[in-house]
């Protein structure tokens, strides 16, 4: 792994949060094992191991039901090692996909056997090559037969480029981590309230108020990330997912206890049907029904 790479948590707390039955961890990651399957040459980190079978004891151990497992970076579009957790967890878990336009129907539809339902847009340009925008557009209406959807991931610098392609694409589009909005700046400054009329004029777009310690000035508790995520689950309480992103790649100053990230949850959404809608009803929905 790289020299200034932080390894998971190895003893997370239990959470003080006790989530609802049936509980979606809908943003995680599998790296590895490299010795099973190596990590791709374009990759723009080299992560620990962090395979399924931690995954799913740090499942068991927080108290959720299910995994959405998101391909990683660092695996490139070779998707196997994500494939792999899904078919292990049986229909405990569902995969989002990195494919290239020139992925064949057969691929796509062996990925959805293995409960692969989406396929991920990254454009954040640390972690990936620029992908041309008819790839993105081709294999977007490509998926829509399988009934997948889009997630995307971007900065929030780049939204203001990003928004006419984002309304251009067909299906459901799932933004990562609430566009990584710069959380110094309060709710009401023109660029986070661009994100939430994007939302509001888009029903289709629905949001992950994911990773406050990627977002966090401060650090843990991550208090100054509240604001900014219950906004978001109180005005699109159907359009909401959470997870752990676990096993956390690239983090710098801290590495997130996985128990502690449950804790923040009922801060950003603070009644019992937010709770059920966010880690229960929205995720199954999308990805299990
Ligand atoms: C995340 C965030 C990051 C990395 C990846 O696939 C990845 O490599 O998603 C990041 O570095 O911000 O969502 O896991």
């Amino acid at each position: 792994m790289d020299a200034d790479w932080l390894v998971f948590h190895p003893t997370p707390k239990k959470p003080d949060f006790r989530l609802p039955a049936g509980a979606v961890d809908a943003h995680c990651h599998v790296f590895g094992p490299e010795a099973e399957f190596p990590f791709a040459p374009e990759r723009k980190y080299t992560p620990c191991d962090a395979g399924k079978d931690q995954l799913f004891a740090l499942r068991d151990f927080l108290g959720f039901e299910r995994n959405v497992i998101v391909q990683a970076t660092c695996h490139g579009k070779d998707n196997r090692a994500m494939v792999d957790a899904c078919r292990a967890a049986s229909d405990r878990a569902r995969g989002i996909a990195s494919v290239g336009a020139e992925v064949s129907e057969r691929e796509l539809r062996d990925m959805h056997a293995a409960g692969v339902r989406g396929v991920r847009f990254n454009f954040v340009k640390r972690l990936v090559d620029d992908t041309p925008r008819e790839d993105f557009l081709e294999i977007a209406a490509r998926i829509q037969k399988l009934g997948w959807h889009i997630v995307v991931y971007f900065e929030a610098q780049d939204l203001e480029d990003l928004e006419p392609f984002l309304t251009q694409l067909p299906g459901t589009i799932v933004v990562d981590h609430m566009g990584r909005p710069d959380i110094s700046k309060p709710v009401n400054n023109p660029d986070f309230q661009r994100f939430l009329r994007l939302m509001e004029e888009n029903g289709n777009i629905w949001s992950k108020v994911t990773c406050p310690e990627r977002l966090s000035r401060q650090g843990p508790p991550y208090d100054d990330v509240v604001a900014h995520a219950a906004a978001v689950v109180a005005r699109f309480p159907d359009r909401v997912l959470w997870g752990t992103d676990w096993p956390h790649p690239n983090m710098k100053s801290h590495m997130p206890d996985d128990g502690a990230l449950v804790d923040f949850i009922p801060r950003i959404a603070r009644t019992p049907e937010q709770q059920r809608k966010l880690l229960v009803d929205n995720p199954m929905r999308l990805y299990w029904a």
